[in-house]
């Protein structure tokens, strides 16, 4: 958490250096039809019959006149002006540039052939005609325009050398995005491979569709395939951006635990998505019929769209999901930029770039958290493997040994010593006499006495041989041929000699052993039984003695 709060510090602190050297220009406008014809063409606008006030919205779809007024201008040589103004649905324009000695000098625009003068970021670029008097007004006569946000937006008069370096700056802010997005796909897709959650395919989804909306909305569309005309490139826009809300919304269904989004929520979901896409299939398809309210319609479904977070957010919060703080952290971003893009959309806030641009930031700062967060969660999921992995393995032992001597359990003892073909020793080792150990030390330390019993008989293990506690004072170990030597018998019953206990008292143990094959059950009885005789005998032989089966013969 402190690195991300670091990172976003430091986001914060990153300022556009790009001081824009650019006229500051206002925007009047007036209804065509009330302009006279005459007014315009002889001498420049009438400022009694314009509307100054920046409100431009106010005066609904129609035909306008605007005049752009500035502080006189003159470029510098070699470096001539150039107006710009953000793209917005209109038929075309016709624009007109006022000089000091009277000179007028026109350029004609049409959104069908809108690739001329669009540039990167959907603004429109005209160049200023160079005459030898500084420019002291611009009029532009605006036709079919829609006026959903403003007639003629942010307009910008500086020199060409200007508007070039911003360019290259924009360019490489969508580049770097598409960079991002690409990276985002494929990691996603690489982890979906992995781990199967849909969430990441939606999301993979989302962000593809962003791609294509930041395709359209930046203008790129047009200047790549220029028979694309400005306003479906608009409609477009809306489409593509539905999209995108859609398949953010699958995503955080998906993203979040099933229990957050019960049936209900999911109808919701459902009816939100398919009237965000429905309304902007409208636009899409209809506009500029009733351009407004489509639009309004568009907007409304949308903010519908993005509201429904809301509730999930308060089901996740309620149903303790663990990935709630999760979308939070990284989602805030995005959330608030559409937030104020509907803010926009409802003409509640003015027009700025970012507001446009805004989401690949915001995207950005998401990919950059998650990707955080993402490493957090992995790391924590490793730390559980490797707790269950520990935990397994010491199941397993415990399941195999025997919890007292740690030497292996009469089960474990018999699933390993099964099959093997070779000539084998099994040999039996009882504590001679451990009643009265009991009885003397005590139960507790009588444990101590078979843990340091068991202790000997591991020390005298040779390799690929097994230890086992048979059950109460009883040990065997079962010795392949070639180790035969490794382990005389007399070495156990030495080593138990010497054993230091508890109050400094001894004991000895009583060892009978047989040679033969354990591959089947039936070879394990046989060699257990002639084992066991050996070792009766060395009991009554008078213990603390090892005798071997074949030195005697056995009852059947
Ligand atoms: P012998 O020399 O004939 O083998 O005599 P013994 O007393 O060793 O033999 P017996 O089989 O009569 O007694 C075994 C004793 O071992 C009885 C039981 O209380 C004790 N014992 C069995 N399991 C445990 C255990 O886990 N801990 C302790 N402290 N004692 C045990
Ligand atoms: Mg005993
Ligand atoms: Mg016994």
């Amino acid at each position: 958490m402190r690195w991300i709060a670091c990172l976003l510090l430091a986001l914060c602190a990153v300022q556009p250096t790009h001081a824009m050297a650019a006229t500051p220009v206002q925007v009047c406008v007036a209804p065509l039809a009330n302009v006279a014809e005459a007014v315009v063409a002889k001498a420049g606008v009438d400022p009694a019959q314009f509307d100054c006030s920046g409100n431009q919205v106010q005066h609904g779809p129609g035909d306008f006149m605007v005049h752009l007024k500035f502080a006189p201008v003159m470029p510098e040589a070699g470096d001539p002006l150039v107006l710009r103004t953000t793209s917005v649905w209109q038929d075309g324009a016709l624009l007109t540039f006022r000089y000091a000695d009277g000179d007028t000098a026109q350029t004609e625009f049409r959104s069908s052939h809108a690739a001329r003068y669009l540039t990167v970021g959907a603004m429109f670029e005209f160049p200023v005609p160079l005459r030898r008097a500084p420019l002291t007004g611009i009029d532009i006569e605006a036709r079919g325009v829609a006026n959903l946000r403003g007639i003629v937006l942010g307009p910008l008069l500086m020199p060409r050398s200007e508007a070039f370096s911003s360019k290259i700056e924009l360019v490489a802010l969508y580049a770097a995005f598409a960079g991002l997005a690409l990276a985002l796909i494929v990691y996603n897709l690489a982890l979906w491979a992995a781990m199967r959650h849909r969430f990441q395919l939606y999301y993979c989804a989302m962000v593809a569709s962003l791609v294509g909306y930041t395709f359209t909305s930046s203008g790129m569309a047009t200047i790549l395939f220029p028979a694309l005309a400005n306003n479906d490139r608009l409609r477009l826009n809306y489409v593509l951006l539905a999209i995108v809300a859609a398949m953010a919304l699958r995503f955080i269904r998906h993203f979040f635990e099933a229990r957050v989004c019960g049936p209900r929520m999911r109808l919701a979901m459902g009816l939100l998505t398919g009237l965000g896409l429905a309304s902007s299939l409208a636009f899409a398809l209809l506009a500029p019929w009733h351009i407004g309210l489509l639009d309004r319609f568009y907007f409304i479904g949308m903010t519908g769209v993005l509201f429904m977070v809301v509730p999930v957010l308060i089901s996740a919060r309620i149903n303790r999901s663990r990935y709630f703080w999760l979308f939070i952290v990284s989602w805030s971003a995005p959330l608030a930029t559409s937030l104020m893009r509907s803010a926009y959309g409802f003409n509640l806030i003015g027009y700025s770039f970012w507001l446009d641009n805004g989401n690949l930031i915001a995207l950005s700062v998401e990919a950059l958290l998650s990707s955080l967060m993402i490493t957090a969660r992995l790391r924590e999921l490793s730390r559980e493997r490797d707790h269950a992995l520990a935990g397994e393995q010491m199941a397993r032992r415990l399941a195999n040994t025997d919890p007292l001597t740690g030497l292996l359990n009469r089960r474990s003892f018999l699933e390993l010593a099964m099959g093997r073909k070779s000539r084998q020793r099994l040999m039996l080792i009882d504590i001679d006499h451990f009643k009265t150990v009991n009885d003397r030390l005590g139960h507790a330390d009588g444990d101590d006495v078979l843990r340091a019993v068991a202790e000997a008989i591991q020390a005298c293990r040779p390799q690929r041989s097994l230890a086992v506690r048979l059950g109460g004072e009883e040990f065997a170990l079962l010795i392949p041929r070639a180790r035969f030597a490794d382990c005389p018998a007399d070495m156990v019953l030495e080593a138990v000699r010497q054993l230091s206990l508890p109050q400094g008292i001894k004991v000895t143990v009583s060892l009978g052993f047989a040679d033969g094959s354990v591959e089947t059950e039936e070879d394990w009885k046989r060699l257990y039984r002639l084992a066991d005789a050996a070792l009766y005998r060395a009991k009554s032989d008078g213990r603390d003695r090892a005798c071997r089966a074949t030195d005697f013969r056995i009852a059947a």
